[in-house]
């Protein structure tokens, strides 16, 4: 079997005080933490559209990195990405993986040729994963020039038709290969604008298309998670899947909130003028929590970036909603990250995915601090605890109503003397005391 990445073995934890640039200082896989081991609460997922595909191409410049992996005919090298997709995951000990249909096999001239094309590459991926695992598989229903105004979106019937079928194979690929998630990222499921666009038909005929890949998906047996990936723009102008709340009130509107989960990206948050924590935070308080894209844009760019995560405020905020979720249960977290452009050589696919290990193995260990230290939860539980009985119960239990309220207030006098300060520098200086003595 070919090597890809010769000279670089398996990526060993080495320790904090380590200088070895190709070993985890942080993250050890099976360290127990919150009595499970890190691999089993982190989940790491490798991207296969970045680290397979993603060549440094952008608006302004040809690719960088050399990602074709093979010489012959195109099936030759999907089968040559599969090899070395396997060797990347084996090295850095990541135990899950994510693909769009069209990331690992290449559209051919016909739907059926493109179809046979994925059994190929799913029969192949089957037989070499061993222990990896599919975190979740999607359909890549953007790219291709058929769905320049959208797919479950087209104002064309045709094309909604076509991405219907693209669905109906990504499913079943998935189920094929035992994953537990399906995402829908609706990249160009929005308007550019109104003038054009009869915006009703085309969010109800999404919810159509969504309906229609959950019966079916049952019906073959998948009895994973659905998710949906919030993003408010990017290609399109406008997205429907604008962000966490947007997209719960879409799913309520149409029944499908049962069924669907969310999966949130940290860049696409921050698109949406988000913090990531707030999108988690939502989800989680709606029961709807339920992957994670990693990655992190530049605060002085207004685009996706999709830059390997290294900020460990976002990381341990990101893993304290986690942890207060639950944990993960089919997802994961699933770097939708790819190195910069100027980081053009395979050996920095290694420093990027063991940067961002390591960041989300120390926001880990950092959330699971700050929940034992119990300060900042302790300060909010106060903060609230005018609701736990008199005046505070009686509304929560239903007992009170404006009459009530009226007559309470009457005789209370002015409250201002009873507010407490928010004391929000103190609270993030507990988070700094924390973080540092980790
Ligand atoms: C695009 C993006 C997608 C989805 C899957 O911004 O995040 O790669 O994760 O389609
Ligand atoms: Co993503």
């Amino acid at each position: 079997m070919k090597e890809f990445f010769n000279g670089i073995g398996k990526i060993q934890y080495e320790g904090k005080e380590s200088k070895n640039d190709l070993a985890f200082k942080y993250y050890n896989p099976d360290e127990i933490v919150n009595g499970k081991p890190m691999c089993e609460n982190l989940r790491f997922a490798l991207s296969w559209w970045h680290t397979m595909g993603g060549d440094g191409t952008d608006m302004f410049g040809a690719g960088t990195t050399d990602k074709k992996w093979g010489e012959a005919d195109c099936m030759e090298i999907a089968k040559a990405k599969v090899d070395a997709a396997f060797e990347i995951m084996d090295k850095l000990s990541i135990d899950y993986f994510c693909f769009h249909d069209r990331d690992i096999a290449p559209e051919a001239d016909t739907l059926e040729e493109t179809n046979k094309r994925l059994d190929i590459i799913s029969d192949y991926i089957k037989e070499k994963m061993g222990n990896k695992k599919l975190l979740w598989g999607t359909a890549n229903c953007f790219n291709n020039p058929r769905y320049m105004h959208g797919a479950g979106t087209a104002p064309s019937a045709d094309v909604f038709a076509f991405a219907a079928a693209q669905i109906k194979k990504a499913i079943e690929i998935t189920v094929k290969l035992g994953g537990k998630g399906y995402v829908f990222w609706g990249g160009r499921e929005g308007y550019e604008t109104l003038l054009n666009t009869d915006m009703k038909l085309e969010q109800d005929n999404m919810a159509r298309l969504m309906r229609m890949a959950v019966d079916y998906a049952r019906s073959i047996g998948f009895d994973g998670d659905f998710y949906i990936e919030p993003k408010p723009k990017e290609p399109t102008k406008h997205q429907y899947d604008f962000d966490t709340a947007t997209v719960l009130g879409f799913l309520r509107k149409y029944g499908l909130d049962k069924d669907f989960k969310m999966n949130i990206e940290a860049n696409h948050a921050t698109l949406a003028q988000h913090t990531f924590q707030h999108e988690l935070r939502v989800a989680r308080d709606n029961g709807a929590f339920g992957s994670i894209d990693a990655n992190q844009g530049d605060p002085l760019l207004g685009w996706d970036t999709d830059q390997f995560p290294t900020n460990i405020y976002d990381a341990t905020f990101c893993m304290y909603e986690v942890i207060k979720a639950g944990g993960f249960t089919n997802g994961g977290l699933n770097f939708d990250s790819k190195a910069r452009r100027g980081s053009f050589t395979l050996e920095d696919i290694f420093h990027s995915y063991i940067a961002g290990m390591d960041t989300f193995a120390l926001g880990y260990k950092a959330a699971c601090k700050i929940i034992e230290d119990g300060r900042i939860d302790a300060f909010v539980a106060e903060r609230y605890s005018s609701w736990n009985s008199g005046i505070g119960a009686d509304i929560i239990n239903g007992k009170a109503d404006l009459a009530t309220l009226e007559k309470y207030a009457l005789e209370k006098g002015d409250v201002v003397d009873s507010l407490q300060s928010g004391r929000q520098e103190k609270l993030e200086a507990i988070v700094n005391n924390v973080l540092f003595t980790l």
